[in-house]
């Protein structure tokens, strides 16, 4: 009898273990049961598998985790992206009433079915560079039912690929039109009736609140849908500090949140804040890329803070139409100054403690075995391409994917 499933050879691996890459060169893995069993230098390997894969050499890296997408929506935003190219701002698009509501009103008008087909050639880029988990945040329904069909969708695709699909409801995105003028009667819905009625139904893992004080939602109603989420179980979130400082970290902290995201104004008190509570950073340097943000996030402070940091490519039609996380290893190096470990942790550990998940992102026996395999010389490679995908391969849970 053999103890092992299966192993890996011919790999170098990045394990994540301690706080660099935890790099292992000619290493082996073995599994058992879908989860890591051992994991060292291939001399050490204690015993043979019924099954034997052979790396060629490859780097062996956690399975990758986009924490941050909003993958499921209907349309696209390639008319306003044009505005803004004419001029138009952001923010100006936004309070004319277009921006997220013009998703909103698309994915109102489309079925399950058709938010299913939309979202999959958006899976399948992410899942060809490797990854094996995905967040999905609803947030384009801003009504009961668009929500809950958002997060039925973002569970079915979870159940029809080979990933993990984590579920995170943003139904404080924006102010639906209905309530156009009544942003905290809309807050109290969502916290009265929205968060309840997600929770009953088992369709959210998480909540997130998107708070800003000129076009979000104010620390208050951010604080009502958070103690909805409290009653109900479910950790939260925050979008925060994305387009001027609010204090979203600090309110993070204070609320506990797994992570807080963009915070590329966070100041910081905040960050030392959010270190504090355990709050995990969120870059996500395609949405500073798309909406031509310059006010770079205080890495330094992160970096002096011992804050958590994690790299994201908040797919969405408005402000981050990325189907790369691999570009966003390169461009949080080249447009955040991350070094090569702090990206490629940002992608898998920190990724993984984003979305509270502490069974992954690490290559450490009793974790499971999602593996993303790639073809590359030293792992800097992952960073430093533009635009090539040298993924080889990727396991989940164990199975080739
Ligand atoms: N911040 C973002 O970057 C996305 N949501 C948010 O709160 C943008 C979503 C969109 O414009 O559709
Ligand atoms: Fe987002």
């Amino acid at each position: 009898m053999t103890a092992f499933d299966r192993v890996w050879l011919d790999a170098h691996l990045c394990t994540m273990t301690g706080d660099g890459l935890g790099v292992i060169e000619d290493g082996a893995i073995a599994a058992k049961d879908g989860r890591i069993a051992w994991v060292g230098r291939r001399a050490d390997l204690p015993s043979a598998a019924l099954v034997t894969t052979r790396c060629g050499g490859a780097w062996v890296l956690p399975g990758l985790v986009d924490c941050h997408t909003h993958i499921v929506f209907a349309g696209n935003r390639a008319p306003e992206f044009e505005m803004r190219l004419n001029g138009a701002s952001y923010e100006e698009i936004a309070k004319a009433g277009g921006g997220i509501l013009s998703t909103v009103r698309a994915t109102r008008d489309a079925t399950e079915h058709e938010l299913v087909a939309a979202a999959l050639p958006r899976l399948h880029a992410l899942l060809a560079e490797g990854v094996t988990t995905i967040e999905v945040k609803s947030g384009y329904g801003l009504d009961l039912a668009t929500e809950a069909r958002m997060l039925r969708v973002a569970r079915r695709l979870g159940a029809a690929r080979h990933v993990a699909v984590a579920t995170t409801c943003l139904a404080a995105h924006a102010v639906p039109p209905e309530y156009a003028g009544r942003r905290a009667d809309f807050a109290r819905v969502v916290a009265d009736e929205i968060i309840p009625a997600i929770a009953a139904e088992g369709l959210a893992d998480a909540v997130d609140v998107f708070t800003d004080t000129a076009i979000g939602f104010t620390a208050d109603e951010t604080s009502w849908v958070f103690e909805a989420a409290r009653q109900a179980g479910l950790p939260v979130k925050l979008h925060a500090d994305q387009l001027r400082d609010d204090g979203g970290a600090a309110l993070a902290a204070r609320h506990g949140a797994l992570s807080a995201d963009h915070i590329e104004y966070a100041g910081a008190e905040g960050i030392a804040a959010m270190a504090r509570a355990g709050t995990v950073g969120v870059l996500l340097p395609g949405a500073f890329y798309f909406i031509r943000e310059t006010h770079r996030p205080d890495i330094a402070a992160m970096r002096a803070a011992g804050l958590r940091m994690a790299l994201a490519t908040d797919l969405n039609p408005g402000s981050s139409p990325a189907l790369s996380l691999l570009l966003m290893l390169n461009m949080g190096c080249t447009l955040f100054r991350l070094t090569v470990a702090e990206a490629l942790r940002g992608i898998t550990v920190n990724a993984a403690a984003a979305l509270g998940m502490a069974d992954r992102g690490v290559l450490a026996p009793g974790l499971r075995c999602d593996l993303s395999l790639f073809d590359v010389s030293r792992p800097a490679e992952l960073c430093y391409w533009i635009g090539r995908n040298p993924c080889r391969g990727r396991v989940v849970a164990g199975e080739d994917a």
